[in-house]
C-alpha cells in the first residue's frame, strides 16, 4: 500500500496520507506527496487540491526515527515550499494532533480547515530541535511573534477553536468527517474564485524593541542548558527583520546545529524509552486486564489524599480511608485544596470538582472496601503497619481486587506473604506531589500475577502517569540508585564541599534541584527513619553522616525552618547557615576527614557516575528490565535534566570506557566500599559498547 494516496472528487483533488500509527513524514510520504501534487496540478480537471490523513491522525511531525540518519531527498522544507508553490488552491484537512512538521505542511498550504477537536503545534524543543522545515518563519507570519514564540518555545500545542482566533487556521469544522469537510470548503474556494494564498508573503507584526531581550531573560531559567531555545528566538527575530529566502537558510543551519547536539540525541532517546517502557516482557496485548472503577486509599495523609484527587480526576470512584477521625478530615481538606487550587490555575473548571466529589466517599470502616476493584494503602513507611493493613485489606476486599502498597523502599514479597492472596499484591510507587509527578514505578513482586501487572499499567495510563515495571529489592529501583548519589552528596560534605556548592553545581549541570535542597524539602526525619529500620546498610560512620546529625538536632529542614540551610518565615528559599558549616567542620575532625577544595567536576562526577555504577547493578540483578527504564524513572521521579537523556544515556554519551575509567580511579582513591566497578559496566567498556546496545540476558 502506498503511503499516499490521490483521489478525485470532482474540481477537488484529495491527497490521503497514510503511514500509521501517526502520519510521520517519512520519505516515502514526503515522495507520494510531491508526486501526487504534481499530478494534481497537471490534471486540467482540478481546480483545488486537499490535503489529509487517514487514521486517528494529521501529521504527527517528521520521522524522528531518521534523525539517527543521514537526510534524504526530498528533504522536508522543499516539500512544504513545494506545496506552497502549487498553482492552485491547496487545503489542510487537520484532524488529531498535526505537529511539527505536520503542522509545517500545513502552514505550506493555502488554506487550513481543522476538526473541532483537533490540536496544533510546535513540539519539536521537546526533542531538542527548532521546526526546521519553514515554521519559524512561518507562524510568526499568521500567529505574531509572541504567540509563535510562547508556542515554541513551550513545546504545547493549542487547539482548534484557540488556533482560529490566533489566525494560524481559517475555519473550524464540526464533522466528523474532515476530508468530507475539507472539500466543501475548497468548493466554496472554486465558487469564490479564490487564489493560492502564501505565508511566505506576510510581513510580520512588528514588536518593541525590547521585546526579544526581555524575551530571552524570561525564557533563560527554563531553557538553561538547551541550544534549541535560544536558536528559535533567533529564527523568530529573523522572521521579523530578514527577507523570508534568507531566514529560512538561516532555520536550516540552526536545525541542523541542534539535531546534532547530544541534548537533542538525549531528548530523542527519552521519547522512545518513554514509550518503550511500557512493553513490558510476559505482558502482552494478550493479557487479561481487570476492570477497574473503584479504587480504594488507606491513609489520608498527604500522599494518600493526592492520589485520590488523581484517581478521582480519571473518572474513578474513590474510598479514602483513615482510621483516624482528624487524620481523615485534614485528608479530605487536602482534597478540596487541591481542587480548589486546580480551579484557580485554571486547569479545571468548579463542575469538574463537584463531578469528581460526587464520587468520592471519605471513611473510617475497612467494612466499607468490600466493594473496591483496587486499595493503594499509603500508610507510614513502616513493614509492621504495612501488614497489618494488607491483611485487613485480604479479610475484607473482594476476590479478585488488586492490593497495592505505595511503599517507597520495603520489600513488597513481605508485604504480600501478610495475605493469603500474594498474587493480586503490588507495589504502586508514586511520587511527591502524587497529582502533579508523572512516574509510577510499579513492583513485580515473585508471586505478582501478570494480568494485575497489565491492569496496573493501564491505571498508570488512565492517571496520565508513566508507568515503569521493575522488580523487588530495597527501594527498587529509584530510591535505590538515590541512596548513592546521597551517599555522594554527604561524603563530599565531609570532605569540604559547601552544602550550597554542591546544590550549585548540580543544578547548573540540570538536575530540577540540589540534593540538599531535596533533602530539606522532603524532610530529613523521613530518609533518617527509613535508615533507622535498615540492618543492611554499610558499616561506614560516614554514610549519611550529617543528614543523620541535622535530624537527630530536630533540623528536618523546611518544616522546620531548618535543616542542611535555613528558612526565613514564610520562605522556601534556602539560605546558607555559618551553624551547619560549623557542625559539618566539627563532624569531619571527629571522623578525621582532612577537608580540601573540591571543584565541580568531582561533584558531578561522584554524584552521576554514582548513579550510573548502582544503575549498572540494577541491571545486573534483572530488576529494570532496560537501561532506558531506568533513564525514565530518573527522568520523571527525580528531576534528572531530560536532556542528558538519563544517567545511563548520559554515560552511553560521555563513553563507557571514560566512565570505567574514572569509576576505577574513584575505587583507587575512595576505597572499593562503594566504587567496586560491576562486571557489566567493566565489560561494556572494554568491549567499546554502549547501554543502549545491550539487552537483558534471556531468563532473567
Ligand atoms: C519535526 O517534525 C521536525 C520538523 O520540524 C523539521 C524536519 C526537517 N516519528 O506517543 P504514542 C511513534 S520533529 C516517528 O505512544 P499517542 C511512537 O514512537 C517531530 N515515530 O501515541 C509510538 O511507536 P511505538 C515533531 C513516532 O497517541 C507510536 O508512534 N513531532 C512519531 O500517545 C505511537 O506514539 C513530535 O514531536 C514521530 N514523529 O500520542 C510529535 N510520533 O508504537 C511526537 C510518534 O512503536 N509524537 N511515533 O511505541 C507525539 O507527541 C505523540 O506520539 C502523539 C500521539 C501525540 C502524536
Amino acid at each position: 500500500m502506498s503511503a499516499v494516496a490521490l483521489d478525485k472528487q470532482g474540481k477537488v483533488a484529495v491527497i490521503a496520507i497514510d503511514n500509521p500509527p501517526v502520519n510521520a513524514v517519512s520519505r516515502a510520504v514526503r515522495e507520494g506527496l510531491i508526486d501526487a501534487l504534481q499530478r494534481a496540478e497537471s490534471d486540467p480537471a482540478i481546480e483545488a487540491v486537499v490535503i489529509g490523513c487517514t487514521g486517528r491522525t494529521f501529521i504527527a511531525g517528521a520521522d524522528i526515527r531518521e534523525f539517527g540518519q543521514p537526510p534524504q531527498a526530498p528533504l522536508l522544507p522543499e516539500v512544504v515550499e513545494r506545496i506552497e508553490a502549487c498553482t492552485k488552491p491547496v487545503i489542510a484537512a487537520l484532524h488529531g494532533t498535526a505537529l511539527g512538521g505536520g503542522m509545517e505542511i500545513a502552514l505550506g498550504c493555502h488554506y487550513r480547515i481543522a476538526r473541532k477537536d483537533a490540536s496544533m503545534g510546535f513540539p519539536e524543543v521537546t526533542l531538542g530541535l527548532l521546526p526546521g522545515a519553514t515554521g519559524t518563519q512561518r507562524l510568526p507570519r499568521v500567529a505574531g511573534v509572541e504567540r509563535a514564540l510562547e508556542m515554541m518555545i513551550s513545546g504545547r500545542p493549542v487547539k482548534a477553536p484557540a488556533a482560529l482566533d490566533a489566525g494560524i487556521i481559517d475555519a473550524v469544522s464540526t464533522e466528523d468527517d474532515i476530508l468530507g469537510a475539507a472539500v466543501n470548503y475548497a468548493e466554496n474556494l472554486i465558487a469564490g474564485g479564490a487564489a493560492p494564498r502564501r505565508i511566505r508573503d506576510l510581513e510580520t507584526a512588528p514588536v518593541p524593541p525590547q521585546f526579544f531581550a526581555d524575551y530571552r531573560k524570561k525564557m533563560a531559567r527554563k531553557t538553561r542548558g538547551l541550544p534549541a531555545p535560544e536558536r528559535i528566538v533567533r529564527c523568530v527575530e529573523l522572521a521579523a527583520s530578514a527577507p523570508y529566502d534568507e531566514a529560512i537558510a538561516r532555520e536550516r543551519e540552526y536545525f541542523l546545529e541542534c539535531k546534532a547536539s547530544p541534548q537533542s540525541a538525549a531528548l530523542r532517546h527519552a521519547f522512545f524509552a518513554e514509550r518503550q517502557v511500557s512493553k513490558v516482557p510476559g505482558i502482552g496485548k494478550e493479557t487479561p486486564r481487570r476492570n477497574i472503577h473503584t479504587v480504594a486509599i488507606i491513609g489520608a495523609g498527604t500522599m494518600g489524599a493526592a492520589i485520590a484527587y488523581a484517581c478521582l480526576g480519571a473518572g474513578f470512584n474513590v474510598l479514602l480511608l483513615d482510621n483516624d477521625a482528624a487524620g481523615l478530615e485534614r485528608g479530605e481538606a487536602t482534597i478540596n485544596r487541591l481542587y480548589e487550587g486546580g480551579i484557580k490555575r485554571g486547569r479545571i473548571t468548579s463542575a469538574d470538582m463537584a463531578d469528581g466529589l460526587s464520587r468520592f466517599t471519605a471513611t473510617r470502616d475497612y467494612a466499607d472496601l468490600a466493594e473496591a476493584d483496587l486499595a493503594i494503602e499509603a500508610a507510614f513507611e513502616n513493614m509492621a503497619v504495612k501488614k497489618e493493613v494488607f491483611a485487613k485489606l485480604d479479610s475484607t476486599c473482594k476476590p479478585g481486587a488488586i492490593l497495592a502498597t505505595n511503599t517507597s523502599t520495603l520489600d513488597v514479597d513481605e508485604i504480600a506473604n501478610a495475605t493469603q492472596r500474594p498474587g493480586d499484591v503490588i507495589g504502586l510507587h508514586f511520587f511527591s506531589p502524587a497529582h502533579i509527578m508523572r512516574l509510577v514505578e510499579i513492583v513485580r513482586g515473585a508471586a505478582t500475577e501478570p494480568e494485575v501487572i497489565a491492569t496496573s499499567l493501564g491505571l498508570a495510563k488512565s492517571l496520565g502517569k508513566i508507568g515503569t515495571v521493575v522488580g523487588n529489592c530495597f527501594g527498587f529501583v529509584g530510591n535505590r540508585m538515590l541512596y548513592s548519589y546521597g551517599r555522594e552528596n554527604q561524603l563530599l560534605l565531609l570532605e569540604g564541599a559547601a552544602p550550597e556548592f554542591i546544590d550549585a553545581t548540580l543544578f547548573d549541570w540540570g538536575m530540577a534541584m540540589g540534593p540538599n535542597a531535596v533533602g530539606d524539602l522532603a524532610g530529613l526525619d523521613v530518609g533518617y527513619k527509613v535508615r533507622q529500620e535498615r540492618t543492611d546498610l554499610p558499616d561506614d560512620p560516614r554514610f549519611y553522616r550529617m543528614a543523620d546529625v541535622l535530624a537527630k538536632m530536630g533540623r528536618y529542614g523546611q518544616k522546620t525552618g531548618k535543616g542542611m540551610f535555613r528558612y526565613e518565615p514564610g520562605s522556601r528559599e534556602p539560605v546558607p547557615d555559618p551553624e551547619v558549616q560549623a557542625l559539618i567542620r566539627q563532624e569531619a575532625r571527629r571522623l578525621g576527614i582532612e577537608q580540601r577544595d573540591i571543584g565541580a567536576q568531582e561533584i558531578i562526577e561522584r554524584c552521576i557516575y554514582g548513579l550510573v555504577v548502582e544503575g549498572t547493578r540494577i541491571l545486573e540483578d534483572g530488576v529494570a528490565n532496560r537501561p532506558g527504564d531506568i533513564d525514565v524513572i530518573w527522568i520523571n521521579g527525580y528531576g534528572f535534566p531530560r536532556h542528558r537523556g538519563g544517567p545511563m544515556h548520559y554515560a552511553d554519551s560521555v563513553g563507557l570506557d571514560r566512565v570505567y575509567a574514572t569509576v576505577c580511579e574513584f575505587r583507587e582513591r575512595f576505597g572499593p566500599l562503594y566504587w567496586e566497578p560491576p562486571l557489566l559496566l567493566r565489560e561494556l567498556a572494554q568491549s567499546g559498547r554502549t547501554f543502549a546496545e545491550w539487552q537483558m540476558p534471556a531468563g532473567q
